[in-house]
């Protein structure tokens, strides 16, 4: 039998709690029971201000509590567990990830890093330790953007970089962002007042699949976050004139489809002729949307990314060129709205470091890789010291049903995690 990594652990200055295999499996079924929250029945979505959202946080809260924490959401309803330090007014460092989902999504990504920082506070309550800081566990109410189209939502808030702009993006219903606060029982005029003084955090730590095939390559349980991507997403729109399918002749047509169809391509073929870079236009809504008229407009989305962010922003104005050309060439209008563009952002040395010295106690190698896919700690580095531990996950798979981690590696991840948070930190 494949020798298990967590057989060869050595745990013996684990500071808390030394069953690494019960706490994962404990992990891994609670990552399983969140599974019924979804708005959609036989599959997993949970967008922002849901409630289904509401219901995740609401069980996450239980645990929260259970693990000896206080529980408060903030203003756009981002769930926090606070476990005290040995002194009052301590700082916290903050641990966590995202409870929201994308469509048909995989149960890992965003809950498996909640629910290890949960077991993590939930360990060291059992033992009864305090730490001479605070841990606070951060559930994020919209990392993925889905809803609105905008990533980091709910960790923007903490950081402070949410503004009216942002509270006036509207979901394909047309309900505004500020609005979707409200119905979730949060306060957008309470926005600002929701950042968090940098000063009262020591910094962030989030635990998240990998998302990619690298620590599969490489057999390894666990690495440590090098970088996370930049990108770019952008809301396009093309408008041509509907008309009859029947009776419109082909050489008279100024069909929005057709139009955004070759934008498609020009995206993959662009992207596709420069290394390292990704396009992908992921939603796509046609109106009116009959089998028997000529598409009047699309609006679709693009998402661009690339380690480089002067590549990214090239790559970005180019497809914006390409976009502009098709429409002139085919009498259709373009709108180009960009939604939001996220620098590259690298891990801080000082948490990466603790991440990296965590793994080595346990006898793991130390592997470090970048992160093609975006994350809350990219936000939260602009206001905290971030870094990030990825965990294994079969064939890379994720925003994919078939998304899945090993009991093992969550164990091995548990492990890391509890050595990381324990202090002391840097002055
Ligand atoms: O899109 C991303 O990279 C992340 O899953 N939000
Ligand atoms: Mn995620
Ligand atoms: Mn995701």
């Amino acid at each position: 039998m494949k020798e298990s990594t967590l057989d060869s652990l050595d745990t013996s200055a684990s500071p808390a709690s030394l069953d690494l295999r019960a706490r994962a499996e404990t992990v891994m079924a609670r990552c399983h029971a969140l599974d019924r929250f979804s708005e959609e029945s036989g599959r997993l979505t949970r967008r922002y201000g849901t409630p289904a959202l509401r219901a995740a946080q609401d069980e996450v809260a239980g645990w929260m509590i259970g693990a000896g924490m206080s529980v408060h959401r903030d203003a756009v309803g981002n769930l926090f567990g606070r476990y005290p330090a040995s002194a009052e007014d301590a700082p916290a460092l903050l641990i966590g990830s995202h409870l929201d989902s994308v469509s048909d999504a995989g149960r890992f990504d965003g809950p498996l890093g909640v629910i290890c920082a949960v077991s993590a506070v939930e360990a060291l309550h059992a033992a009864d330790v305090r730490l001479d800081h605070a841990i606070e566990v951060a559930a994020f109410a919209d990392e993925e953007g889905v809803r609105f189209g905008s990533a980091y939502l709910g960790s923007r808030t903490v950081t402070g970089d949410l503004g009216e702009r942002d509270l006036a993006l509207t979901d394909r219903d047309g309900v505004s962002f500020a609005e979707a606060i409200r119905t979730f029982g949060g306060d957008p005029d309470g926005v600002a007042a929701s950042r968090r003084e940098p000063a009262d955090l020591l910094g962030y730590l989030e635990v998240h699949i990998e998302q990619g095939p690298e620590l599969e390559a490489h057999g390894l349980p666990v690495g440590v976050v090098s970088a996370i991507v930049g990108f770019t997403r952008v809301a396009v729109e093309f408008t041509g004139h509907a008309g009859h399918a029947g009776t419109v002749p082909m050489g008279r047509r100024r069909d929005a489809l057709v139009a955004a169809a070759a934008f498609v391509l020009a995206a993959e073929s662009i992207a596709a002729a420069e290394p390292g870079a990704v396009a992908t236009v992921g939603e796509l809504t046609v109106s009116p949307g009959a089998g028997n008229v000529v598409p009047g407009a699309v609006r679709l989305s693009l998402d661009l990314r690339h380690p480089d962010d002067a590549t990214r922003l090239r790559l970005r104005d180019q497809l914006e060129t390409e976009a502009r050309a098709i429409g002139a060439a085919r009498e259709i209008g373009v709108g180009w709205r960009p939604a939001y563009d996220n620098p590259a952002v690298p891990a801080d040395a000082a948490m990466a470091g603790r991440l990296e010295a965590a793994i080595a106690a346990l006898g793991v190698p130390v592997h470090r890789l970048p992160s093609g896919a975006g994350h809350d700690a990219a936000a939260l580095s602009a206001i905290v010291p971030a870094a990030m531990l990825f965990v294994r996950c079969a064939g890379g798979i994720s925003h994919h049903p078939a998304e899945s981690v090993a009991v093992d590696d969550i164990a091995v991840a548990l492990g890391v995690l509890d050595r990381a948070i324990a202090g002391p930190f840097g002055s």
